[in-house]
């Protein structure tokens, strides 16, 4: 069953096509399909017998663009073939019976006939407009229902996917998206590959997607390690998590903390990450610089997705981070972060601007981006009555815009937040998405809060998700 991110090379050459392809294959890419026509025959044999290599390293599928005879002397996994190029059942000769046969199609008549001749998938596309290709017909999202409706044999959805493209062409039916520019333009490739390789997980039953929270625990439950876990579980992920200090914590404040050791924490997240792995991380309070380095590295190592929740200072005032782990925060662990979910004061410690309005809210945001965090969500919450939040995904601004309840519980509102937009993308939701569900959430979340102890009250978890997902029913 062809299923997964399908990668197609670009016309990068030598050593620069392999770390590319490399990349994608740790981000999860399943199968690498070789452009080759264009390559003098001796070189394109070498890069591809390399690609085999790396291929069956990763436990991928390498095909063969075009050329059946260079997929057989490579002993690649099939070939994929164009409308004009050989029929198929001359290629099958060449390739061999348990071999696969990939077939570009364009409408449902040919999608007919690729199945008829033979074809184990089709490629269908332009689902998108893109600039890659350029004989190539928009076919568009409908096309691709009507031939999903038609044929039985997997489809790869293919031309200017973006991850948003990409779960629009999965619930249309598709089994697999491939990307060329989405994966090989992209400056960070293995993070390119991992947006496109999660939304696969939409399709897995619950527990869907794995969450680790790397955060401190709430004694009251409310925030922290316990908001996280709460989150992550009752809306349908595997949590799993690694404590960084335990506080004396209620409504009222924090009264006192006590901080794990550095090298505990290590062990923690080795326990963790070399056994059940995740998809998804997400971190909170961490205390002092040598755990946020450490934290960072861990991350950057294992080439992990995070949505990194720059906790600074709890509700009540009290200071979660010293200053040297404000300056390892922003040398080592921003530059790592998928998405940064600063609010206003913690945005102004790190990029020096103090936003008032939305647009100071987007140039903080921004500098939040050069400085390496690859998207950005500035939380307004502080700033004015109606709570609009900013989303900078890559070039991309997005504005979420909702009703701020009056309300003194929200305590747990940045870990919940965070958390919720953790699980939206370890269950295959993208970017955009998943923060638009996670503010649906903790909106609902504080709608309900409740009036426990005599501060800050929690928020209800348990009440929003529940609405959440009867909601989708
Ligand atoms: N075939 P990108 S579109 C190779 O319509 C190819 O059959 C297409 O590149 C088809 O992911 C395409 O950069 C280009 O849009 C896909």
């Amino acid at each position: 069953m062809l299923s997964g991110l399908y990668l197609i090379t670009d016309g990068s050459q030598g050593g620069r096509l392999i770390d590319k392809v490399e990349a994608a294959l740790i981000g999860g890419a399943k199968v690498v399909q070789y452009r080759a026509k264009e390559i003098a025959p001796d070189e394109r044999r070498e890069t591809a017998e390399q690609l085999r290599e790396l291929c069956t390293r990763f436990g991928a599928l390498l095909i063969i663009n075009d050329l059946p005879e260079l997929a057989r002397d490579v002993d690649a996994d099939g070939v994929h073939l164009g409308q004009d190029d050989m029929p198929a059942v001359q290629a099958r000769k060449i390739i061999g019976r348990d071999k696969l046969i990939g077939i570009s199609t364009h409408s449902v008549d040919e999608a007919l006939k690729a199945e008829a001749q033979g074809a184990d998938y089709i490629g269908i596309g332009s689902i998108f407009p893109t600039n890659t290709k350029e004989d190539t017909t928009l076919v568009g999202i409908e096309t691709l229902r009507r031939v999903r409706k038609a044929v039985r044999i997997p489809i790869v959805a293919i031309g200017g996917m973006t991850p948003e493209g990409a779960f629009q062409a999965l619930e249309a039916g598709a089994d697999s998206v491939a990307v060329i520019s989405g994966v090989m333009a992209d400056s960070d490739p293995i993070t390119a590959a991992k947006e496109y390789s999660l939304l696969f997980n939409r399709k897995t039953p619950p527990p869907t997607g794995r969450v680790l929270t790397i955060a401190g625990s709430d004694s009251c439950g409310g925030a922290g390690i316990q908001a996280d876990i709460k989150t992550i579980t009752l809306l349908g992920s595997y949590a799993s998590s690694v404590l960084t200090a335990l506080t004396a914590q209620n409504t009222l404040g924090v009264q006192d903390s006590y901080i794990v050791d550095a090298e505990f924490i290590v062990k923690q997240l080795n326990a963790v990450l070399d056994d059940i792995g995740t998809d998804v991380v997400k971190t909170g309070m961490l205390s002092w610089g040598g755990i946020v380095t450490r934290v960072a590295h861990a991350i950057e190592s294992r080439s992990l997705l995070a949505v990194v929740d720059p906790v600074m200072i709890a509700k009540g005032g009290a200071s979660l981070l010293d200053h040297v782990a404000l300056d390892s925060l922003i040398s080592r662990l921003l530059p790592q972060a998928y998405l940064l979910t600063p609010n206003l004061p913690e945005a102004e410690a790190m990029s020096g601007i103090e936003p008032r309005n939305v647009k100071e809210m987007v140039e903080a945001g921004r500098a939040l981006q050069e400085l390496g965090a690859r998207n950005v969500l500035v939380k307004g919450g502080h700033l004015n009555d109606d709570a609009t939040d900013v989303l900078l995904c890559g070039d991309d601004e997005y504005l979420f815009t909702s009703q701020r309840f009056e309300t003194a519980n929200t305590h747990g509102t940045g870990c919940t937040l965070a958390s919720a937009i953790a699980t939206f993308l370890a269950q295959g939701y993208p970017l955009r998405l998943a923060v638009e569900r996670g503010k649906r959430f903790i909106s609902l979340a504080i709608e309900h809060s409740v009036s426990l102890g005599r501060g800050h009250g929690p928020v209800n978890h348990i009440h929003a998700a529940r609405l959440m997902l009867s909601e989708e029913e």
